[in-house]
């Protein structure tokens, strides 16, 4: 056990990655910034009201940070060898948990060091935290990297009400179980006071292989596992959301407008832009969509001259194998369909393997005519409610995967199964086709849900439904 620091922090969020970055300028001054994202944007304003620490990586192998105030918040780094770099991250956390956990749509892979790789980073974060934790606080942990950390964590200090929310799906039984290390990882979870998961299936799945594998003295009621010593775990779906007023604010800003004008100057004014926006990963659905769209421009179903995909997708973990081989598919797919259709000068797919500000993001929505994301699985999909936010006029339309957990929420966008490419086809030209009658009724209930569902109001459900399941079964 640790002794609680008596001036630690009242509440702390443990991650992966710190929600900062490091700049030196020219003269070697060190800055950090807060990096820009939802989750971030949601926890700052509640760690600065009661006195916040976020535990997490600092980006940079073999070298280790001591923690500094930031912010009005506490930052405090966890060190990672370039070898655990390699076996936790790289390894187990998305070349094993993040493949399985999306349907296997790439194979996942099981090595025994990254395993003991990603126990050892796991009790280091969990010591961290209950290091900087004071007595009876509040520890949200985040993500499948850290899914150990609740269990241990609540060995080193069994005041602290623990939450955890896993950002991805939850696979169902039979995928699972083909990890060697199943039962360590669900009794992980079963450390937190609350497991939040995305979708209501994720929290169900888990829930079924509680009880499926749960020892003698546990018992599984409805949303609510009952540990060996009294204590209980409840299990529940938090669908997170986005900065819906900071989207919409950003998009109407006369900077952004200016942007978007250029923008579609650039892109030679098309009658019709279709826009992909994704982080390059195969989850994302990618071949699928250029495919469906490169058949719709040789089928002269979608003129080259008229039309335009537009899609960016943000480098990703580009040090994993399979991610390599995404990138490289892309850009093949990609050069193959421009140089099969489109007049000189003018290409049917406009694509930039790049990260982009979020002014440029904001102007990009605001100009697609047909938004279209389209993953083989999502825990959730930002990319499709920040498009809603940003998309000022009603004449948008929001082509969406079943397969992404967004599509439980926004009913009323174009929705399709990714796999079945003809059905994909005829979708896409629908959504670019419609009247505007029918796109408006479409367009103006997806806004009604992104403004009625903020990340801001996901993290105050979340934390008070923590509480509440603390003081019922504390
Ligand atoms: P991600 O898999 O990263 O998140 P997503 O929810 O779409 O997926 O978020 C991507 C973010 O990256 C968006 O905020 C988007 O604006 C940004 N982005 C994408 N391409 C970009 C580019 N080229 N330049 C700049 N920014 C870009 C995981 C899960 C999701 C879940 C989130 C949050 O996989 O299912 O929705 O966490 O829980």
């Amino acid at each position: 056990m640790t002794a609680a620091p008596t001036d630690g922090a009242p509440f702390v969020v443990v991650a992966n990655r710190l929600p900062v970055d490091r700049t030196v300028s020219p003269d070697g001054t060190i800055d950090w910034r807060t990096s820009p994202g939802g989750l971030v944007t949601a926890l700052e304003p509640v760690m600065r009201a009661k006195g916040g620490a976020w535990v997490g990586w600092h980006g940079a192998p073999d070298e280790t940070v001591e923690e500094f105030e930031h912010d009005g918040f506490t930052v405090v780094p966890v060190p990672l060898s370039a070898q655990e770099v390699n076996e936790y991250y790289e390894g187990f956390s998305n070349a094993t948990l993040w493949p399985l956990y999306h349907d296997s749509v790439a194979f996942p892979e099981f090595h025994r060091e990254w395993w003991d790789s990603y126990q050892l980073v796991n009790q280091r974060f969990a010591q961290r935290a209950a290091e900087v934790a004071g007595p009876g606080a509040t520890v949200w942990v985040q993500d499948y990297q850290l899914h150990l950390v609740p269990t241990m964590l609540r060995e080193l200090r069994p005041d602290l009400k623990i939450g955890f929310f896993l950002h991805i799906p939850f696979p169902p039984v039979e995928l699972f179980h083909q990890i060697p290390w199943r039962r360590q990882l669900l009794g992980g979870l079963m450390g937190a006071d609350l497991v939040g998961f995305q979708v209501p299936g994720g929290a169900q799945n888990f829930l079924r292989l509680a009880r499926r594998h749960a020892p003698e003295k546990v018992t599984v009621k409805g949303s609510e596992i009952t540990l060996g010593d009294g204590r209980v775990a409840v299990a529940k779906a938090f669908p997170i959301s986005i900065d819906t007023d900071g989207f919409r604010e950003l998009a109407e800003s006369d900077e952004v407008k200016a942007e978007a004008r250029q923008l579609r100057e650039d892109l030679g004014n098309p009658k019709v832009i279709f826009l992909g926006v994704d982080r390059l990963d195969y989850t994302k659905g990618l071949r699928q969509r250029i495919r469906a769209m490169g058949e719709l421009f040789a089928e002269g179903k979608l003129d080259p001259s008229e039309a335009v995909l537009l899609q960016v997708a943000t480098p990703s973990r580009e040090r994993v194998e399979e991610y390599k081989r995404l990138r490289d598919d892309i850009d093949l797919l990609v050069g193959r369909i421009n140089s099969e259709v489109g007049g000189v000068g003018r290409s049917a797919i406009v694509y930039r393997h790049a990260s982009f500000p979020r002014h440029t993001m904001a102007a990009m929505y605001s100009i697609a005519d047909v938004m279209v994301v389209t993953p083989l699985r999502d825990g959730m999909n930002l990319v499709a409610k920040e498009y809603v936010a940003c998309h000022g006029s009603d004449d948008g339309a929001l082509v969406l995967s079943e397969f992404a957990g967004a599509a439980l929420e926004l009913k009323q966008a174009y929705l399709v199964n990714p796999y079945d490419l003809n059905g994909m086809k005829e979708t896409l030209m629908q959504a670019a086709t419609d009247g505007p009658r029918v796109r408006r009724r479409r367009m103006s209930a997806l806004r009604r849900q992104v403004t009625e569902h903020t990340i801001d109001r996901w993290a105050q459900n979340f934390l008070d439904t923590l509480d509440e399941v603390a003081r019922a079964h504390g």
